[in-house]
Formats: C-alpha cells, structure tokens, sequence
C-alpha cells in the first residue's frame, strides 16, 4: 500500500515535470495544480505508513529474574557414549517450565541445540529444525539418536513465543562423542 502510494504520488509529480517540458501552460495552470496536490498528499500517506526501522524489527522480549541458568545434567561433557540412543537432562535455576504459549512470569521451555556453531538471533523466536529441538510442551528431558561421531549440545530457555530471555538464559555449550 505505502508503495503503490508512493507510485502514485511520483507519476502525478512527472505528469506536471512532463507539462513543463512540452510548454503546455494551459495543462500547468489547470491541471498541474492538482497534481501538485495529489502528489503531495500521496507522499505524505506513503511516509506515514512506513514504521520507523526499530518499530519493524523489535519484538517484545521476556525479561529473565537474575540468576537464572540452564545446564545440561547429562551427559557431562567429554563423555563417550555408546552407540544407540542418550537421553539428555535439562537442568534450570531460578525460573520455572511452562508449556509455549503459555503466559506466566519467570517461565519458558527448553531448546537444546544440537550442533549449533551460531547462535541464533536472540530477539526473534528460535528455529525449529533438527538443529534446534523445541520442548514446548514443557519436557526436562529427551531421548536422542546420534550417529557416530562427536556432537555439541546447548541449551537455550525461551519464552512463550520461543524468543529468548532478555538476557539470554543459555547453557554452556557441551561436546560428547557417540561410538
Ligand atoms: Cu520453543
């Protein structure tokens, strides 16, 4: 809308610049004024309806108590584990677990995130891939299959709408290896 408002405005602001051009004054007195006009207010429609930058972006975030923390209970970094499946234990401080979406102070779920080099933007709601598990139903723990091989776990509290605390309440970052 605010760009078709703005096409709009700029064509009738050619239209006038074109009258001028092919000396048509009759057009300039008559027609140009209305131009003008409707060009000026379309600008200002289109320059209204754009939100400033940081109103686009920003999105509510959850305050986290201070002193809350995650970590992970097992497995314990540099552990071996034997091939088939590791059930991981989520450990939090100082807060409580509540299911997503549900609105209640000092609660979120649990992310863990499973070799994950970058993190996340910490202002928006997590991904959801195999990368990033969601426990939105307010799971302490999971059962997961590894292949072979060394992986990273983190764990990552998030709010209702799966966006981090402000500030982040995340784990240390662990590496197990799977025979
Ligand atoms: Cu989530």
């Amino acid at each position: 809308m605010c760009l078709l408002h703005l096409q709009v405005g700029l064509s009738s602001l050619l239209l006038v610049e074109q009258a001028y051009l092919v000396g048509n004054t009759a057009l300039l007195n008559a027609e140009a004024m209305k131009h003008v006009v409707l060009a000026a207010i379309f600008l200002l429609a289109a320059c209204e309806e754009y939100p400033p930058p940081e109103e686009a972006t920003e999105l509510p975030r959850t305050v986290a108590p201070a002193g809350a923390s995650v970590y992970i209970i097992s497995p314990a970094d540099s552990d071996t584990i034997a091939a088939g499946e590791v059930i991981v234990r989520f450990g939090l401080v100082g807060m409580g677990v509540a299911p997503a979406g549900v609105d209640f102070v000092e609660t979120g779920h649990h992310h863990l995130l499973l070799n994950v080099e970058t993190l996340p933007p910490m202002n928006l709601p997590l991904p959801n891939d195999a990368n990033h598990l969601h426990f939105g139903n307010g799971q302490t723990e999971t059962t997961l299959e590894l292949p072979s091989g060394t992986h990273t776990l983190q764990l990552l509290f998030g709010d209702r709408l799966h966006i981090p605390h402000d500030p982040p309440v995340i784990s240390e970052k662990i590496t197990v290896t799977v025979e």
